[in-house]
């Protein structure tokens, strides 16, 4: 397999993980790194022993070398950045939600059209938990009878306070929506995927518990606990918890919700899958078991193994049953299977590819807006 050579913009928390998911794959180099702030793009390559760290994002895609670019920015400069990276050349993995609005992603889906060798990936990182793809292909091959009803939740707590803050709160930054697009976009992509169906209407509510939050007047990095003690008042706009009814194109109905104020979760994806025969349910906090739950005889807790797994999904996993696999693992299981698409010289539009392609990405941004509408109209609303 050829090696390919990869550079990330933005070395935020996420960046990170992009780094160490890069470095696990043995056929990618991490060649170059870059953010707005040098300092810390300076730190990361130093700390990592990444060759080069440019400080813009212009010198980056300007490196003949770097065949992959990786975007970690905040989501209000992924349509500036993702355009430069496609109009570079340079095969794209970008951060979620893919824009703020789907006029924005509806612009990038537009702009692939000139560049039909860019393969393009959103990193919807936990559809590639091995239990996950696990379940996508019983659910594939008849092991539950048919899907009837999707329910589950994610919640989190990170924003349980009034002075906790972030720039997901800003709706300049983040978009309209803040919960639903940052980790109900992950609901979403994880029941679609192991489904294979879409949803194509919904009914929400949406709700702000703390209409005014405290700002510091300093930077906070997502998940640190904030200490700063200089703040000012700034009134909350986008959504704390969100509740929505679905349905899907297969005529299944489901149920999910997600918060960022629930006191003691930390990322508690959790999401249940029930058929005619048998139900399936996963929790992101407990990654490496998977439940299996049925009517007429016995319930039981099926672990990782890669000995007992399907073929599909075993090619996701490598540790024996026992040793835990989890977030981590996820990451890099989404990041292989777009470089390995590469590698094989496989092409989007003639292979279907494991990771969620722009396409995709799109489309849950256009249910995220269907969520606020339907919210804001209290209502239903369709999506096309
Ligand atoms: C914060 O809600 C966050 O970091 C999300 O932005 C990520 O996508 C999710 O994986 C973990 O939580």
């Amino acid at each position: 397999m050829r090696r390919i050579k990869a550079g990330i913009i933005g070395m935020g928390f996420i960046g990170v993980s992009h780094i160490e998911a890069i470095r696990r794959i043995g056929f990618a180099e991490l060649v170059a790194v870059a953010d707005v702030n040098f300092e810390l793009a300076k730190k990361k390559a130093s700390e990592y022993f990444i060759p080069k760290c440019y400080s813009t994002i212009d010198e980056l895609l300007a490196d003949p070398e770097i065949e992959v670019v990786h975007n970690c920015t905040p989501n209000n400069l992924h349509l500036e950045i993702n355009s430069k990276i496609i109009k570079a050349g340079k095969h794209i993995f970008s951060e979620k939600p893919l824009s703020r609005t789907s006029d924005e992603s509806a612009q990038m889906l537009e702009l692939l059209k000139e560049y039909p060798n860019v393969i393009h990936g959103v990193n919807f990182n936990y559809r590639m938990n091995p239990l996950v793809q696990e379940m996508k292909h019983k659910i594939k091959n008849g092991e539950i009878g048919d899907v009837k009803l999707v329910h589950g939740t994610y919640l989190q707590d990170f924003l349980l306070h009034e002075t906790d803050y972030n720039w997901r709160i800003e709706p300049e930054v983040c978009g309209p929506s803040r919960c639903i697009a940052d980790i109900g976009s992950h609901w979403m992509d994880s029941v679609q995927c192991v489904t294979g169906a879409k949803i194509t209407e919904v009914c929400a509510d949406l709700v702000i518990t703390i209409p005014v939050r405290k700002k510091p007047k300093g930077q906070v990095e997502t998940f640190s606990i904030n200490t700063n003690v200089e703040y000012e008042d700034m009134p909350v706009k986008t959504e704390d918890w969100g509740a929505v009814l679905i349905k899907m194109d297969n005529g299944v109905h489901g149920v999910f919700c997600v918060s960022e104020v629930s006191a003691g979760h930390g990322c508690s994806l959790a999401f249940e899958i029930d058929g005619t025969k048998a139900s399936l349910k996963w929790e992101q906090e407990r990654a490496d078991e998977m439940w299996m739950g049925h009517r007429d005889g016995p319930n039981y807790a099926i672990k990782r193994n890669p000995n007992h797994m399907t073929p599909e999904a075993k090619q996701y996993t490598y540790l024996a049953g026992g040793h835990p696999e989890g977030w981590n693992d996820a990451m890099r299981n989404n990041v292989m299977a777009f470089y390995k698409f590469i590698a094989d010289g496989k092409k989007l539009g003639v292979d279907t590819p494991d990771f969620a392609t722009f396409d995709e990405g799109h489309y849950i941004i256009k249910l995220t807006e269907a969520i606020v509408e339907s919210s804001k109209k209290r209502q239903w609303v369709k999506v096309d």
